[in-house]
């Protein structure tokens, strides 16, 4: 599969609602994952651009729906984190409303489920992989912070993590400091883009 090529990248709006989102239809890939496990970074990293979404080293900077347009072609969507400990509870229910009500609105077509390498994936983490296959959304789970880890070690611990959340044992490793897994990610949107444009054509073409 070739490499997709990102040669525009806008922001278009930040959804406080998942009924607030934009009206222009097209295919959705959300980036998922705990506070802090550098969403908003790979975000970035695939665009080039680091000043697209807004990053930070205290957790919970992500607070709304955020809906990045790509090539015109595709929206990359940025949501909150979950499990930051420090957040009020009512705002963690209200970023709990904000993403189930996101996932089970049937317009994301693919998640980026982002973990971080070097540890076991949480509980939440393991309660979002459940939503996921309940809502029966297609994933690629990406293991973030490969730049912690010394190169020769990194594929294995990446698919140990997916091993540990009871998904097929593959994760993409990821660093948006180094820009490592970016090709490979890269030509996974290739292969997610072709595979909605044929399913597209089938539904037309069936209808
Ligand atoms: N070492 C290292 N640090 C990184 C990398 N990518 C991002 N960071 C830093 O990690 C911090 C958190 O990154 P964010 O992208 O804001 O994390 P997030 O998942 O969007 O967090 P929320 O919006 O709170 O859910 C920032 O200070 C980044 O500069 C990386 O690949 N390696
Ligand atoms: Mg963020």
């Amino acid at each position: 599969m070739e490499e997709y090529t990102i040669k525009n990248t806008t922001f278009v709006m930040s959804a406080v609602s998942s009924s607030a989102v934009p009206e222009e239809f097209a295919m959705e890939i959300a980036m998922v994952g705990r506070s802090n496990v550098r969403k908003s970074s790979l975000l970035n990293s695939l665009c080039n651009n680091f000043k697209l979404a807004k990053v930070s080293q205290a957790p919970g900077k992500t607070r709304h729906i955020n809906y990045f347009l790509v090539n015109d072609e595709f929206y990359l969507v940025d949501l909150p984190g979950y499990g930051f400990a420090k957040t009020s509870k009512k705002e963690k229910e209200r970023w709990s409303v904000l993403l189930e009500d996101y996932l089970s609105s049937g317009r994301v077509k693919h998640i980026f489920l982002l973990l971080d390498i070097r540890h076991e994936p949480t509980v939440e983490d393991k309660q979002m992989y459940q939503w996921i296959i309940y809502y029966g959304i297609p994933f690629t789970i990406v293991a973030t912070k490969a730049d912690k880890l010394a190169f020769t070690k990194r594929q294995n611990a990446a698919n140990m993590v997916a091993k540990s959340l009871g998904a097929p044992p593959y994760a993409l490793a990821y660093s948006s400091e180094t820009q490592t897994g970016r090709e490979t990610l890269l030509k996974r949107i290739g292969a997610i883009i072709g595979d909605t444009v044929q399913k597209c054509t089938k539904d037309i073409d069936s209808e």
